[in-house]
């Protein structure tokens, strides 16, 4: 039996989320790291988390509290992996001697790279029974682990890869994430998302067939697998029943995939009573007036689209695989059944124009959607976009990911990446024209003020508000 101590790396607010916008900003619960644990806990081991979005701590006590445990695991967002290197330093500097294990999307993006800063070990792609095969090797003291798929390690100073791991299938070979062994009454969601608190986050499926050019889907790869029926249900319920949710975020890339078993689901969770609010994310083009009506009839309460841009060429460029007309019939759609819309929109891409953005702007405002929001664009390591964005426009530190922390929605003062022919500081104008022209319309404020139900709500709102107008006003 082996003791795991798996970290989220320590992150204050005011590092995830600048300007103000840490009073709106949600603190979801890393179900990755949860999943690693309940695996391990299935098989023997004695698994302990550290959520350090949840509880930031200082360092140094981060890195102490390693010591007893035979095996670390670091969890890595590109956007982060910054902290994940001072905290392997920091192990280092405080003696810690137990294998240091990465993971997360970071590292199947860039494997090998925190090698070269202290990690011992890299885990790529989906991690459960590679860190499970892994572990059980450390514990056997075994020397070679080049039978491990889906490892990375320094062998003689070089890189070395196991080769890819295949993916789990069926899903159900999975334990329940360990949401026990997480600090879940610290989590909130974005007033953005859901009003109900607390909402609880979940997946059905994993894995996308989409190749948009900006996202870094490598992770679960393009076969959307599912968790079976009977599973999913009990998930719901397990939620509403021993963590006290009153409202569900499922965050699957696309939970609308499986018509059939999108039914199956609404039906047992009305036949069961589930009474609560739930949310979900889709592509646009995999809804349907039907689907949405059985959404809407299961008590789901709130759908958010990748919309991206309102620019036909950049949708294009982007390998989106919708057209605006599409867009704007799924959005009537939507609202026509009631379903409220939230917009994920960028700003800011390899190839956009500032006739592009315009149109992204406009586009946002012409949907007449509930809340939509505008990410400056990220090159993430490995995506078709980050290497465009070598090649065009202006990359101001292809690697960000060594020198500092991004905030959500990269609200920065200096983006990391400018397209040609735009300067920063317009880009940044852009930007906040988007949420300004969006937001500040008098039809948008009696919209939300209408949407009122509660004195909570009020408070709710009126902290978002207050954020966004710091994030817009006080640069
Ligand atoms: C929910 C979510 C969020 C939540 C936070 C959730 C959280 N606390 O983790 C919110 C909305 C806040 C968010 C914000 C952002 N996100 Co996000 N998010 C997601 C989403 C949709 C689900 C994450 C999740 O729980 N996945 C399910 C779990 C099971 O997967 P997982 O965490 O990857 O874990 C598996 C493996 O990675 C691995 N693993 C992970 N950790 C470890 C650790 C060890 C030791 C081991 C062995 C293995 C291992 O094993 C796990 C199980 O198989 C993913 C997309 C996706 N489908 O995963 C994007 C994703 C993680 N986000 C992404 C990005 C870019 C962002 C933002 C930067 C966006 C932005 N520009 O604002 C910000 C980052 C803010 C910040 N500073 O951290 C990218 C990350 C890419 C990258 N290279 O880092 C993803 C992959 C989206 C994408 N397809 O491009 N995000
Ligand atoms: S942006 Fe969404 S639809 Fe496109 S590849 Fe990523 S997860 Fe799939």
């Amino acid at each position: 039996m082996a003791k795991v101590l798996l970290i989220v790396p320590p992150l204050a607010a005011s590092e995830l989320f600048t300007k103000g916008a840490e009073s709106t900003a949600s603190k979801l619960p890393s179900l990755g790291v949860a999943y690693i644990a309940s695996y391990l806990r299935a098989h023997g081991h004695e698994p302990a988390v550290y959520d350090g979005i949840a509880q930031p701590r200082p360092l140094e006590e981060v890195a102490r509290s390693m010591h007893g445990y035979d095996v670390v695991g670091l969890t890595a967002l590109s956007s982060y992996a910054t902290r994940c290197i001072e905290l392997m330093q920091a192990a280092r500097r405080e003696g810690v001697r137990a294998p240091i294990v990465a993971g997360g999307p970071h590292v199947t993006a860039m494997p090998g790279h925190l090698l070269g800063f202290g990690a011992d070990f890299e885990v790529t792609g989906e991690g459960e029974i590679t860190m499970l095969e892994l572990v059980e090797h450390l514990a056997r003291s075994g020397k070679d682990p080049s039978g491990i798929k889906g490892l990375a390690y320094l062998d003689d100073g070089k890189v070395r890869h196991t080769g890819r791991r295949p993916l789990v299938d069926p899903l159900d070979l999975l334990p329940l994430p360990a949401r026990d062994l997480l600090p879940m009454h610290l989590y909130s969601t974005s007033p953005a998302r859901s009003r109900n608190y607390p909402s609880h986050s979940m997946f059905t499926s994993r894995g996308c067939p989409g190749i948009c050019s900006f996202c870094d889907h490598r992770t679960f790869g393009s076969r959307v697998r599912h968790f079976s029926l009977e599973r999913i249900v009990e998930e719901f319920f397990l939620l509403r029943d021993r963590y006290g949710a009153r409202d569900v975020s499922v965050w699957d890339d696309n939970f609308t995939s499986d018509k059939e078993l999108l039914f199956n689901v609404c039906e047992s969770l009305n036949r069961g009573g589930f009474g609560l609010t739930w949310n979900v994310e889709s592509r646009i083009n995999l809804v349907d007036r039907e689907i949405l009506r059985t959404l809407k009839g299961a008590g789901c309460s709130f759908i958010a689209y990748g919309i991206e841009s309102g620019s036909q060429r950049m949708l294009d460029h982007m390998k989106k695989g919708i057209t605006k007309e599409e867009i704007r019939e799924k959005v009537r759609i939507t609202q026509e059944v009631g379903i409220p819309i939230r917009g994920y929109f960028m700003v800011g891409l390899p190839g956009e124009t500032e006739e592009d953005i315009r149109q992204t702007i406009a586009f946002a405002q012409e949907l007449d959607i509930d809340i939509a929001t505008f990410t400056m664009f990220l090159p993430l390591p490995g995506t078709l976009d980050y290497k465009r964005a070598l090649r065009t426009g202006s990359f101001q530190d292809p690697e960000y990911f060594l020198h500092g922390i991004i905030p959500e929605f990269n609200f920065l003062d200096k983006p990391v990446y400018v397209p040609g022919g735009i300067s920063p500081e317009r880009l940044l104008e852009l930007h906040q024209a988007a949420y300004k022209g969006f937001y500040m319309r008098p039809r948008m404020v009696l919209k939300h003020l209408l949407s009122i139900r509660s004195p909570g709500e009020f408070l709710s709102l009126a902290k978002s508000g207050i954020g966004l107008f710091k994030s817009l006003f006080c640069r």
